[in-house]
């Protein structure tokens, strides 16, 4: 049994038979680590054999077993936290090493701790053939579209261009359409500015993307389809928005069925932006149609989470609710540990400057409206913390363009536009 070192913590190995693992614990490992899967071929002892055999030679024993094309990334952090926990050096096998070292060099790429570059070479000079690790790398890093966000500080929202660096085929998300209300001015600066890096970057644009309809400023999804042609989406559950606000409205002639965008997500759907996969989640709470956009390995959660020294969004619009949001929440903590988060707003606490990006790891470990928090604990703190908050300025300017698709109200006889306002039907709100 030719044992390679790989580090203090690991070596690697063919397949032991089962007197090679009785001489392991003499030879000074404390784990041992199957990585093949049971009957690759008749021969191998298998897992119940192996597992018994280390217990008894007082081995600590994990069974991950993998084979070449699906590894997946919950392998890897399995693997490592295996060695990681081991009280000595780990013996890891599969049929003759390979796999067990391959799912080694990718946790130290992933980790910062090696160059993709060196992943094959690595493995070379010691005998292996690691160019399954080197793909596995590759194929994550084209998985991996690039955001660029860009921050409205009028109302402290971000919006974002997520581009496939392989296709240059981009979604927006959230975009704004600028409007001040003491002048009643609409423009488009910031659709702009997005428009000007698309062009910029040679990018195409495919999708522009509302995660809800929001509640405090315009969407510019109307005016991007316009210049660019590219499909517009929401969640399917808008629909029920729409409901809600036509009777604020009191607009009878509202279309209710969405028919305002190109498409609907619903929950769990699947779409591309360029060669990246990307998937809907329903995430609500905060309205009753918002979804997160998981493109790649970055998900888009706008008013869930905000950065992790900010909290959560509030869940006392109309349709809003916090044991709801507590849910949604959760189903996006529970995406793997290094996705990247990206927030819709950014408050900027204490005046710092507005940030976006964060990981599902951050969130877990410093929100103080999660880490450590129950569902009870977060729903008493959200409730209290939503009755003193006056609602947003726009929401009721904002709603109106926002349940048609980002589209300004008809002009009247005299080729203007006027917005309507219920008055005293948001009963309850706090007063600023
Ligand atoms: N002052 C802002 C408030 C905007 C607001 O209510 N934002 C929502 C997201 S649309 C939120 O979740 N805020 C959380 C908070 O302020 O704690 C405005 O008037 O626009
Ligand atoms: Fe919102």
């Amino acid at each position: 049994m030719p044992i390679t070192t790989i580090s203090e913590k690991l070596s690697v190995s063919p397949q032991p038979s089962i007197e090679d693992i009785q001489s392991l614990h003499d030879k000074g490992f404390k784990t041992l680590i199957n990585n093949r899967p049971d009957d690759e071929d008749p021969s191998q002892p298998g897992t119940q054999a192996e597992s018994q055999e280390a217990k008894h030679r007082g081995l600590s024993y994990a069974f991950i077993p993998v084979t070449a094309g699906t590894i997946t990334e919950a392998d890897i952090r399995a693997f490592q936290r295996v060695v990681d926990e081991s009280e000595g050096p780990a013996f890891a096998h599969c049929k003759t090493g390979t796999r067990s070292l391959n799912l080694y060099l990718i946790g130290e790429v992933l980790d910062g701790r090696l160059s993709a570059d060196e992943v094959v070479e690595f493995g070379r000079s010691r005998g292996f053939d690691t160019s399954a690790a080197a793909s596995w790398l590759e194929k994550k890093a084209a998985r991996r579209p690039q955001v660029e966000g860009v921050f409205d500080k009028r109302t402290w929202s971000v919006q974002y261009v997520v581009s496939d660096p392989a296709t240059r085929k981009c979604a927006i998300i959230d975009p704004v359409l600028d409007f001040d209300e003491r002048a009643g001015a609409t423009a488009t600066i910031n659709a702009d500015a997005i428009l000007d890096y698309v062009r910029d970057n040679g990018l195409t644009v495919e999708w522009i993307l509302d995660t809800h309809p929001h509640a405090d400023h315009f969407s510019a999804a109307q005016y991007l389809k316009e210049k660019t042609g590219a499909q517009t989406a929401i969640g399917e559950r808008v629909v029920d928005v729409q409901k809600l606000w036509k009777g604020f409205y009191n607009w009878p002639e509202l279309a209710t069925d969405g028919s305002q965008w190109n498409r609907l997500f619903a929950h769990g759907e699947t779409f591309k932006v360029g060669s990246i996969d990307a998937k809907v989640l329903f995430s609500p709470g905060h309205t009753l149609a918002s979804i997160t956009y998981v493109i790649g390995d970055a998900a888009f959660v706008h008013d869930t989470l905000f950065m992790p020294d900010s909290g959560t969004a509030r869940a006392d619009f109309p349709g809003g609710d916090a044991r709801v949001l507590w849910k949604s929440i959760q189903e996006i903590l529970a995406l793997p540990d290094d996705t990247r988060i990206f927030t819709g707003h950014d408050y900027q606490p204490d005046g710092r400057a507005p940030r976006w990006e964060s990981t599902v790891a951050d969130q877990k470990k410093f929100n103080p409206h999660l880490a450590g928090v129950t569902e009870g604990e977060f729903v008493a703190l959200r409730t209290k913390r939503d009755k003193t908050l006056p609602m947003p300025k726009l929401i009721l300017h904002a709603l109106q363009v926002n349940i048609r698709g980002g589209r300004l109200p008809e002009p009247e006889a005299n080729g203007r536009r006027y917005l309507k306002f219920p008055l005293d039907a948001l009963k309850g709100a706090a007063w600023e």
